[in-house]
């Protein structure tokens, strides 16, 4: 894909570092299909650009970073194929766009600069640093619109928090504030947010000092230890689509679109 052909994202290579924009404010910067593979070829890109020693990742505005998957796109059977260009009649591939930020052999820091929910929120997870602004607000809301994933998103977040922490976030859907998250050692640092970028190019500026092998052998070597759960992530994405074709997923799915109090009672078991 060539990057002048992106509509979802913005993308620009500066002094070393490569910034990937979620572009989609109106909807909290949600993803759709033709965003995650915008977002995928940019971390390519990326990956195999000499120049960039660092990649981070943000949301348009000053409201999220990202809410997850577009639930507007989302049918019965998951999201909608993307409509034109290199992305025609392709599926949603988030566990690409996971795999491309864990593998891409350099540091990847997520500025989150407001909402990182649901599969927003596991991309910041996922992110080898996150620095916030005070305004930020963590969570996932899978099991309240009918979603989960059940592979990085679930597992690799409870490395960082514990499982504890993990199953409370996963199971109750609540919001976390900057201050509630930095305590749980989910963000690396939270600073006012009119200081936000200027933080993150000095996270920049110190990393490309350091040496890229050292970097990438270090990145590489982290993830040796969670690289089992990409089996498990392939097979849970696998197994999300499923549950999408449920009338029980669409529950959830319909509800906040509707605007209304989700019901799952009757599909307890
Ligand atoms: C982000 C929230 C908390 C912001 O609340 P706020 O500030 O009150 O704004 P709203 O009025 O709610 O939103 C403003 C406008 O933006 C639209 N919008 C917001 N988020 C989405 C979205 N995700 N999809 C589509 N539209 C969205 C609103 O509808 C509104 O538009 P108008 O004015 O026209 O009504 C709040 O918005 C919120 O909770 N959003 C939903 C977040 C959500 O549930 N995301 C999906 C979560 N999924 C999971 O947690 C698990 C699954 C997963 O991780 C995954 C794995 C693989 C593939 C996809 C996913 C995935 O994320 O679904």
């Amino acid at each position: 894909m060539n990057d002048s052909a992106y509509t979802d994202i913005l993308y620009e290579k500066r002094d070393g570092v490569a910034w990937i924009t979620i572009n989609r404010p109106e909807v909290r910067n949600a993803f759709r299909t033709r965003t995650v593979a915008e977002l995928t070829d940019a971390f390519s890109d990326a990956r195999w650009d000499p120049s960039v020693g660092v990649v981070v990742l943000t949301g348009a505005g000053d409201k999220a970073f990202c809410s997850g998957g577009d639930q507007k796109e989302r049918g019965q059977g998951g999201y909608a194929p993307g409509a034109g260009g290199a992305t025609a009649q392709r599926p949603m591939d988030v566990e690409a766009l996971h795999s491309a930020i864990r593998h891409i052999p350099k540091p990847v820091i997520a500025m989150v600069n407001g909402f990182a929910i649901g599969g927003g929120h596991v991309l910041h997870v996922l992110c080898d640093l996150t620095l916030a602004s005070e305004n930020a607000v963590f969570g996932q809301t899978g099991p309240r619109v009918g979603s989960v994933d059940a592979g990085h998103g679930t597992g690799y977040l409870a490395r960082l928090v514990g499982e504890k922490r993990a199953r409370e976030i996963w199971y109750l859907c609540r919001q976390y504030t900057a201050k509630e998250a930095l305590a749980m050692g989910l963000v690396n640092k939270v600073v006012p947010q009119k200081d936000l970028r200027a933080e993150v190019e000095q996270w920049c500026r110190e990393l490309l000092e350091k040496s890229p092998t050292a970097l990438a052998l270090a990145k590489q070597s982290f993830n040796i230890d969670s690289e089992q759960r990409a089996g498990v992530a392939q097979f849970a994405h696998t197994a999300l689509n499923l549950y999408y074709q449920t009338d029980e997923a669409m529950e959830g799915r319909n509800a906040f679109v509707e605007k209304r109090p989700v019901s799952f009672k009757k599909y307890r078991k």
